[in-house]
């Protein structure tokens, strides 16, 4: 297996309610790396450009809206099998159908409120971490 990187986003609504500091240790518990961290507050362009991909999805407008409310947390993580170890962690997308002890099970409130962002491949999980973390393009 390979050493890869993931990009996570602790999501506005898990900020709120005081959760970042619980996610990150569940992260690091988990054998994660912490390479880069930020706490910052997304522009409606940099939300948007984030989640390109979805562009065309019902709930775009939802999703850019919720991503910009409050700040978020960005971590770009490392570690054997990263992308997959971390999706797991997270657990589904829709916190009713998540398992127990993830991360959406345990912070996340609907499909849109779900705590955590993480990348879903390899290949994304590298233009994710250069999204926030430019500096580690060439590293
Ligand atoms: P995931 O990879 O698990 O984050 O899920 P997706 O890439 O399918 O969706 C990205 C984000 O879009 C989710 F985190 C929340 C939002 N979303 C909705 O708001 N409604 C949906 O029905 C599906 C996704």
């Amino acid at each position: 297996m390979a050493v890869e990187r993931t990009l996570s986003i602790i999501k506005p609504d898990a900020v709120e309610q005081n959760n970042v500091g619980n996610i990150l240790a569940m992260i690091q518990a988990a054998g994660l790396k912490i390479l880069g961290l930020r706490m910052l507050h997304l522009t409606r362009r940099q939300a948007e450009g984030f989640y390109e991909v979805h562009k065309a999805r019902p709930f775009f407008g939802e999703l850019v809206e919720f991503m910009t409310r409050g700040p978020v947390v960005v971590s770009a993580l490392e570690g054997e099998d990263a992308v997959a170890r971390y999706r797991k962690l997270m657990g589904a997308t829709s916190p009713a159908d998540a398992e127990k002890g993830t991360i959406r099970k345990l912070y996340g409130s609907d499909v849109g409120e779900n705590a955590c962002h993480g990348s879903d491949s390899v290949e994304n999980g590298a233009i994710e971490v250069a999204y926030f973390f430019p500096e580690y393009l060439l590293k």
